[in-house]
């Protein structure tokens, strides 16, 4: 497989995007290494494609996006508002991306600050950016 993320000079980063080459019968495999691919993802056919992928890990996480999807969506409101009232959550409920304000509670606060960022309306917080895991 033809890479041209991940080399020394240019290593990924999480978040990050990258183009590779991959076969259609590669491309199953080159998923599960915490790669999303983000453009002609279903592509089956045998020849090779030059395909973009979107880099993550389990290091990092997106404030505001609980469900993992690594996308900030009304989605992860229903999550949080579900936790809010101690609803049963699934295991990838991710409680350190729904805590928006980082005041360590998930609130109706936390909620709020996630819809006012996806109409577009400014908050005080980095919502939808990438930040570390707390060790
Ligand atoms: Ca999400
Ligand atoms: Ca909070």
């Amino acid at each position: 497989m033809k890479d041209t993320g991940g080399t020394e000079d240019e290593p990924r980063t999480f978040g990050s995007t990258y183009t590779a080459a991959v076969n259609g019968a590669d491309k199953d495999s080159y998923l599960d290494k915490g790669i999303r691919c983000i453009v002609n993802c279903s592509n089956n056919s045998k020849t090779s494609d030059i395909v973009s992928f979107r880099y993550f890990d389990s290091d990092h996480y997106i404030l505001g996006d609980v469900d993992g999807d690594k996308a900030v969506t009304s989605i992860d409101t229903t999550f949080i508002q579900r936790d809010i009232v101690r609803m049963k959550l699934p295991a990838y409920y991710d409680r350190v991306a729904a805590d928006v304000d980082g005041n360590s509670s998930v609130s109706a606060y936390d909620v709020t600050w996630i819809q006012r960022d996806l109409v577009n309306m400014s908050t005080p917080y980095a919502i939808g950016d990438v930040f570390k895991r707390p060790d």
